[in-house]
């Protein structure tokens, strides 16, 4: 069933493939573009393995600012407040943070000059000899990725987790690789925007959680953003073992082509598509929810993993992510007390579906990483008390009038934020409050609940709109809350 760490040879081609066969730099020319986690690490990373590094971030005052000096006297040329393109493009290997849009001004000039870039968790991987599950999709992700890490690691297995997490969670994927003592597994949380720069990264376990609309502001439209989860099939071949939900058409359409065997999970069985019902149309291993209890089908067998009232998450979609990370990790080795143990002790993330607190009989809860809709329908759909919810940040483009429907039991909805007035114009909704600032947005919730009632804060928008990221404005609403009190 597991994959062998060693089986995984071959990893990744394209043009910078040689310095992984050396396994080191060896006086390579690195450029790295963009000064903030992932290109910090990357930059530390090329500087380690005896490149010559030149980085560099349009912003005067990037995130590693206050480190600059240390980069360069370990060696780095190190440009702030724009990029010399022609030291870029005369780069060796190009890494490129993920948060610089292809229509960048420097990667515009790149593809002018025919000039082609990793991302950066590409470039850590070719330094990675042991094994890869790489996680991608549009919600869940993190959960997934950090709960399948450490239920591999209730198993024995040597892993280590980090990627597109953030948050303080789980590092950069450079840094995994700076680390003395190498791990046997990683699990890599990857984002679009980090796929967009993949050209042959070849995972031995992929998994994908969903996909629905998100990140509008950089894309033309969802297919551009599906366009890039899919390039995490680039480097698959007959041995990737793919994870996917059983029931989601986006992401079937979107990696029917990608080579492999495949391997379902699902939490929201139909009659017509359930895993549980039809055991012979599928993969030799499986996860699935049936009567109330997370399930792994191996080999024809089946085997209770938990009780839903037993996996300590809050909504449904946790279960979803349980179950995918249960199957991923099953598929690195884990066995099944390994998961069971794993499982029973998983915590919630902070900002995801966070009870925060109670007081009064009304429960405060913080889904700050709700940042699109998607991801807020399905914190709304988890709850089982009637909700206030407050919603609102950045404007990502999204159809807002989705947001709630009837039968949610939402009783009333404070948009708040940039997102605000599109909010209360949109929503068909009969009790609808706008409130600028989320001081304001937590007080007039507080007004409104009742006991029994929770408030629902998953903004279904970025934070970047008041906020440095959704991580301060999760901070920032647990302290307005005061946790419940
Ligand atoms: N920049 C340039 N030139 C340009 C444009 C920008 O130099 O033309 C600079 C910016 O000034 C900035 C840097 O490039 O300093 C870009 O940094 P970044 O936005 O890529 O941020 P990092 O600090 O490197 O963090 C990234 C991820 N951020 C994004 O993808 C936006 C982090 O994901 C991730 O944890 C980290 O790498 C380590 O892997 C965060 C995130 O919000 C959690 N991700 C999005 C999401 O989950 O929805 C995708």
């Amino acid at each position: 069933m597991p994959s062998s760490p060693s089986d995984v040879a071959g990893r990744t081609g394209g043009p910078a493939h040689a310095f992984a066969d050396a396994g080191r730099l060896a006086g390579a020319k690195v450029a790295v573009i963009g000064l903030g986690a992932s290109g910090e690490a990357a930059t530390r990373l090329a500087l380690a393995l005896g490149g010559s590094v030149y980085a560099s971030d349009s912003d005067p005052e990037p995130p590693a600012s206050v480190r600059l000096r240390e980069l360069v006297g370990a060696g780095a040329g190190i440009d702030v407040g724009g990029h010399d393109v022609v030291r870029v493009a005369h780069a060796d290997v190009i890494v490129v943070s993920p948060g610089i849009p292809p229509s960048a001004p420097i990667l515009r000039e790149l593809a002018r000059r025919g000039r082609r870039w990793i991302s950066e968790p590409e470039f850590a991987i070719r330094f990675h000899d042991g094994a890869l599950i790489a996680v991608t999709g549009t919600n869940g992700k993190t959960t997934t990725s950090l709960l399948a890490a450490s239920l591999l690691e209730s198993s024995g297995a040597n892993v280590v987790a980090g990627g597109n997490v953030g948050g303080g969670l789980a590092p950069a994927a450079s840094e995994l690789a700076l680390r003395s003592e190498p791990a046997d597994w990683w699990v890599l949380e990857l984002s679009s925007f980090q796929l967009a720069g993949v050209e042959r990264l070849r995972p031995d376990v992929a998994v994908v959680t969903n996909l629905a609309p998100d990140h509008l502001d950089r894309y033309p439209n969802r297919m551009a953003y599906y366009a890039d989860k899919a390039k995490l099939a680039r480097g698959a071949d007959a041995k990737t073992r793919w994870v996917l939900p059983q029931d989601d058409p986006e992401v079937t359409r979107t990696f029917a082509a990608a080579p492999g065997e495949r391997h379902y999970f699902e939490a929201f069985a139909s009659a017509s598509g359930s895993l549980a019902a039809d055991p012979a149309s599928c993969a030799p291993l499986h996860a699935f929810l049936v009567d109330g209890t997370l399930h792994l089908r191996l080999e024809g067998r089946s085997y209770a993993l938990v009780a839903r009232e037993d996996l300590p998450l809050l909504g449904r979609h946790n279960v979803a992510n349980a179950l995918a990370a249960s199957l991923a990790a099953a598929l690195a080795g884990a066995g099944v007390e390994g998961l069971r143990r794993g499982l029973k002790s998983a915590r919630p993330l902070p900002h995801r579906l966070e009870p925060v607190g109670e007081c009064d009989g009304v429960l405060w809860v913080n889904d700050s990483k709700a940042t699109n809709l998607a991801a807020a329908r399905s914190a709304i759909a988890s709850m089982n008390r009637p909700i206030v919810l407050i919603a609102g940040g950045k404007d990502k483009g999204e159809d807002f009038s989705a947001l709630v429907r009837s039968d949610d039991g939402v009783l009333a909805v404070v948009a708040t934020g940039e997102a605000g007035p599109r909010l209360t114009r949109e929503l068909a909704h009969p009790s609808v409050w706008l409130e600028t600032e989320l001081a304001g947005a937590v007080a007039r919730a507080r007004e409104l609940a009742r006991e029994g009632d929770c408030v629902l804060f998953s903004p279904a928008c970025s934070s970047f709109d008041q906020f440095a990221d959704y991580g301060a404005r999760g901070d920032s609403f647990r302290s307005l809350s005061g946790g419940g009190g």
